[in-house]
């Protein structure tokens, strides 16, 4: 008998713990999917106010049912979002029957994990407003969303101003400030021990850096690239001076952690100013301008039924004119005229597909079992799509779909061409491939 292609472990709840700020209950529970891999995290950061929660609402709310997810207990911090990316079906020409993902209007959207992280304060790097309890559930994020008010209706210490009055901008670098002060502490922190490692087991400085850090998600290649762009490397640890350790945290919080910065509350007419500011500071390609309250609006109206909207679309339809009552047809008017007609998406969407797919350099490909028919053994067509890191293998393919799989691994089939792939074949975006394993079924 072989393991279903998604037969998926559910660990218990790996750490989780319940900090009380400001009367608000926040819990944080890491009850972690387990499946050969971990799935793809993103954390939301950025002060208070900047709409953090309201990105949060909007990208965990999808109005579809993902049949077989085995969704754990979702804590009010951490839920399922969506990426979006171009179904495969319509090239092949099929018709889907979605499992892991969904699909719409030739979308496939597929899961991954969001963490939502309370506003970070001053000092929360030596643990003020419990800033380090969050800095560590942020450092186990693959990826961060840096959520900043474009309006500046907030003032530096995040509490509401008159719009126009606060400053993204230094709203930004206050919230980087702490992050990097965690990362060199923590990394100061370790020293000792990297040293340890240096001296009693011989190793070299990036596998015991990467001994300490695993944990917070750096690899081997960020630790390399810090060394080198510090020139660190040839210094011994030991004669390493406050501000070096501080460089390298530097190198490592950017490498480790690819970060787009959301410009929310793009609807305001004011944010414009600051978002050009935004984005001459720090590159068009990494400032999405972005709304978040108008994403959750259209995405709740779409959920009652008022409208027909894909997430990340130009544009909704309204099904029943008849049936909007005044109000709703004022905050329509206000999201297509606000933001649609001038920034044509609320950015919602486009933030977390820049994320995976740019700055993360994910691929999405969709395992089969039966080629000839691209499906499981159930005759779900495309059933699954799994997103992979550039340079996966089907190996590393087998290994995500389950253990078992990728220990009677024999060799991969492109799908769609009926070829068996080379061995040393990295997986591209959208490929449809079967696996043949000793340890399953398989119809070539
Ligand atoms: N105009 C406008 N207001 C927003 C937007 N996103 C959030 N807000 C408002 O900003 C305030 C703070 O939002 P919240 O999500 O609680 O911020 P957090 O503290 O960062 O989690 C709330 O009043 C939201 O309604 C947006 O895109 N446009
Ligand atoms: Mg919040």
């Amino acid at each position: 008998m072989f393991p279903k292609v998604l037969a998926f472990v559910i660990t218990p709840i790996v750490k989780q713990f319940s900090v009380l700020q400001k009367g608000r209950n926040y819990i944080i529970a890491y009850g972690v999917i387990r499946r050969g891999f971990d799935m793809l995290k993103v954390g939301i950061i950025g002060k208070t106010n900047t709409g953090k929660t309201t990105l949060f609402n909007a990208v965990t709310l999808l109005n579809a049912e993902i049949s077989n997810y085995p969704f754990t207990t979702k804590s009010p911090n951490i839920g399922i979002g969506y990426v979006k990316t171009p179904c495969v079906h319509r090239e092949i020409g099929v018709k889907d029957n979605p499992k892991n993902s969904t699909c719409l209007d030739g979308w496939r959207f597929i899961p991954i994990e969001v963490i939502d992280l309370p506003g970070l304060i001053k000092g929360a790097w030596e643990g003020a407003g419990l800033g380090n309890q969050f800095l560590s559930v942020a450092a186990q994020a693959d990826a961060l969303l840096h959520v900043v008010d474009a309006s500046g209706s907030i003032n530096s210490k995040g509490a509401i101003c008159e719009p126009g009055m606060g400053s993204p901008l230094a709203d930004y670098y206050d919230i980087e400030e702490e992050l990097i002060k965690w990362y060199t502490k923590n990394i100061m922190e370790n020293a000792d021990q990297v040293i340890r490692l240096l001296e009693g087991k011989n190793m070299d400085l990036t596998k015991a850096f990467l001994e300490v850090m695993a944990g917070i998600k750096v690899k081997e290649e960020h630790i390399k690239t810090a060394l080198n762009r510090t020139k660190l490397g040839s210094i011994p640890l030991g004669d390493w001076e406050d501000e070096d350790f501080k460089s390298f945290a530097t190198e490592i919080r950017y490498l480790s952690k690819p970060t787009l910065i959301v410009a929310n509350k793009m609807d305001m007419p004011v944010s414009e100013k600051n978002f050009q500011g935004l984005q001459e500071t720090f590159g068009e390609k990494f400032v999405i301008p972005c709304s978040a309250d108008v994403e959750l609006a259209l995405r709740r109206a779409e959920k009652s039924g008022v409208i027909s909207y894909v997430p990340g679309e130009e544009g909704f339809k309204i099904k029943d004119l008849s049936k909007v009552t005044p109000k709703q047809k004022w905050a329509l008017d206000y999201v297509k005229s606000r933001m649609l007609d001038k920034w044509l998406r609320t950015g919602v969407d486009l933030a977390l597909s820049v994320t995976i797919f740019k700055l993360l350099m994910m691929n999405v490909v969709y395992p089969v079992e039966d080629a000839k028919h691209y499906s499981d053994s159930k005759g779900n067509v495309l059933p699954d799509a799994y997103i992979l890191p550039n340079g996966s293998t089907p190996f590393d393919l087998a290994k995500a779909i389950h253990s078992d799989l990728s220990e009677g691994f024999l060799y991969a089939i492109d799908a769609t061409t009926g070829f068996r792939l080379p061995k040393d074949y990295t997986i591209r975006d959208r490929d449809v491939i079967t696996i043949v394993s000793t340890r399953r079924k398989s119809k070539p």
